[in-house]
């Protein structure tokens, strides 16, 4: 049974507050960068908790949270999830990767080696569930479980880059392995694997640019 209660949280802004909150949460969010070298700088925890609560607010279908993080800072567990991705990724650039897909990723200049599964302070696995266990036990099926998994992830860099931190969302392909070293069931699916630290010192980013707005959006 639907039950309901007021929504006390909303908050309305001024339209000029509103304009301007706008134009600040831009300007911040494109100072976004994704980095592929990490500092070893540890991280308190408390942080990662506190943006997993942000990512975990995240909408979903029918409000199910098909979403579990894993959250890794144990040397060993980060070592086997490096020897495993490395082997994926071998693959990966040697040929089961066709040429186009190698063309579109040369302007990023990925490769098979991964050290920053290992450097970085944190990794965050994130399984998308087919299903869901209820409160009273029931097991149900999740809907839109890509989408709401997806949006979460988006929710979770943006928590991470407002508290300061950079990240590298990370796609091993396959990522069959990340379920039995996380041992994590049948019924989760791999998403991405979320890098998490500083940026290493003097890092170098790809030159690449952000489409502007008539690229990205038609107003009809
Ligand atoms: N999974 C590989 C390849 C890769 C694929 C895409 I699409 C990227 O945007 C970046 C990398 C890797 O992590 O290197």
């Amino acid at each position: 049974m639907a039950q309901f209660v007021p929504l006390r949280t909303y908050r309305e802004y001024p339209q000029s507050e509103m304009i301007e909150r706008a134009h600040a949460f831009n300007t911040d969010i494109q100072r976004r960068r994704t980095v592929r070298e990490f500092s070893d700088r540890p991280v308190p925890r408390e942080i990662i908790e506190q943006c997993l609560l942000a990512a975990g607010s995240a909408p979903s279908g029918a409000a199910l949270q098909p979403w579990h993080f894993v959250v890794v800072s144990d040397p060993k567990v980060k070592a086997t999830l490096r020897v495993e991705a490395e082997k994926e990724e071998r693959d990966f650039y040697n040929g089961r990767a066709p040429q186009e897909w190698l063309d579109a990723l040369a302007p990023l200049g990925t490769d098979e080696n991964k050290p920053f599964l290992e450097v970085a302070p944190w990794l965050i696995a994130i399984f998308e569930k087919t299903h869901s266990l209820l409160d009273d036990g029931r097991r149900v099926k999740n809907y839109y479980v890509g989408q709401s998994t997806g949006i979460a992830c988006g929710m979770l860099i943006t928590a991470l880059h407002h508290a300061g931190l950079a990240t590298l969302t990370h796609t091993p392909s396959p990522m069959a392995f990340m379920n039995k070293i996380l041992d994590r069931p049948k019924g989760e699916r791999p998403f991405l694997l979320l890098v998490v630290g500083y940026p290493a010192p003097g890092v170098q980013v790809p030159d690449i640019h952000r489409k502007p707005l008539d690229r990205i959006a038609t107003f009809i």
